[in-house]
């Protein structure tokens, strides 16, 4: 392949050769980069940055971070050094951008054509947002959202709720959010929220607040951009606006890693066909894989362990490919029989796909 262009010095630690880079804020994990177990190397996990990283200085003393908590009978800050003590958790999750899949989209939205790698699975380590709520007396009365807001340093010039990353999601996500400090048991780097994240399982990844600074829990939904206008559901042409559904919760979703359909044709002969398969909010309960673009499928078998409901499990399933050309799908379904559908929802935004006859790939078999 030809040489990978340098990354930015916030991202110069990870793996160029695992990586597409769209932009500088927008990486994308290489289909043949995803390997066989369930957690994503954090060298070769994606980026999405929707304004730059901030400043370095913000992670050469972690504990010293505060987060403002507010919404709660007795609001304060806390310290990252005082969230320690109140509670630890520990949570394996599908991050996953919104936007993942947009590529295949053929009205080509505006944003990053994502194909699969805006996602991986992480193992977050921090505080239940339940254990800091109870902590300051509970949650006060009337609240329905809990609002994160990110700590960038916000262009000058410009009207603040336009640019600022505030996103708000439902209370009922308390049960297993947390304010995370660690990934994949060391601490979050900068470029993924470090010191502290906002993590809300079974979630897209605009949710998940990177740097948080505030968590307040709310009556109404945050009036910044990113929440009132970006990130909906809109019709296909249209502009997004507060009265269309938000980009929440994800859905049953699977593809092939492996072959990847890329470099050099395959050899005739057997071969696991293997990939990732997530129920989003639900667990994944079974992956069938087609290897006739979806007229027939095959059960396919989990590999590894499985980390829990909003991880993603590994699955695998053999097969003998003549020579020529094939078309490789996989469908997965959910704890509660949702399958994955064959077409995606059109959206202007081109969010949530997770069609699987746009995620199949075709391989070349000498
Ligand atoms: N946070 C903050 N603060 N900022 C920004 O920009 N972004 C989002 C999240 N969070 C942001 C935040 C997005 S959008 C996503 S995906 C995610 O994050 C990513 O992550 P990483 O770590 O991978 O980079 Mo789409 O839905």
């Amino acid at each position: 392949p030809a040489a990978a262009r340098p990354l930015p010095a916030y991202v110069a630690w990870k793996d160029p050769a695992a990586l597409i880079q769209h932009s500088g804020t927008t990486i994308e994990t290489r289909r043949s980069a995803f390997g066989t177990s369930p957690i994503t190397p954090v060298d070769r996990l994606y980026i999405r940055n929707n304004l730059p990283a901030p400043d370095a200085s913000i992670v050469a003393d972690r504990d010293a971070w505060t987060v403002a908590i507010e919404g709660v009978k007795s609001p304060r800050s806390f310290s990252l050094a005082e969230l320690k003590g109140l509670g630890v958790e520990t949570v394996a999750m599908v991050l996953q951008c919104s936007g993942n899949g947009r590529g295949y989209f053929p009205s080509k939205p505006s944003g990053t054509p994502w194909t699969v790698g805006a996602a991986g699975c992480v193992l977050w380590s921090g505080v239940p947002l339940r254990s800091v709520a109870a902590a300051l007396g509970g949650v006060a009365e009337g609240m329905r959202f809990v609002t994160g807001t990110g700590g960038e340093k916000l262009p000058e010039g410009v009207d603040p709720k336009s640019v600022i990353v505030e996103r708000s999601v439902p209370l009922s996500v308390m049960g297993d959010a947390l304010l995370a400090w660690e990934m994949n048991g060391a601490p979050i780097p900068l470029a993924h929220g470090g010191p502290l994240r906002l993590v809300v399982p079974g979630y897209t990844g605009v949710n998940s607040v990177k740097y948080i600074k505030r968590l307040a829990f709310t009556a109404q939904e945050s009036d910044a951009r990113i929440m009132s206008h970006g990130y909906r559901i809109s019709p296909p042409g249209g502009k997004g606006d507060p009265s269309q559904p938000s980009v929440q919760e994800m859905a049953v979703k699977s593809w092939i890693n492996s072959p990847s359909g890329e470099g050099a044709a395959l050899k005739a002969g057997p071969v696991q066909i293997t990939g990732v398969a997530f129920g989003g909010v639900h667990a994944v309960f079974a992956v069938e894989v087609s290897v006739d673009g979806g007229s027939s499928w095959l059960p396919a078998r989990f590999v590894g362990p499985d980390l829990g409901r909003y991880a993603w499990r590994n699955f695998a399933v053999e097969a003998r490919l003549a020579p020529g050309t094939h078309k490789l799908v996989s469908r997965a379904t959910d704890s509660t029989g949702q399958v994955q559908p064959k077409d995606r929802q059109e959206n202007a935004g081109g969010y949530n796909n997770n069609s699987w006859a746009d995620h199949a790939l075709t391989v070349v078999v000498a």
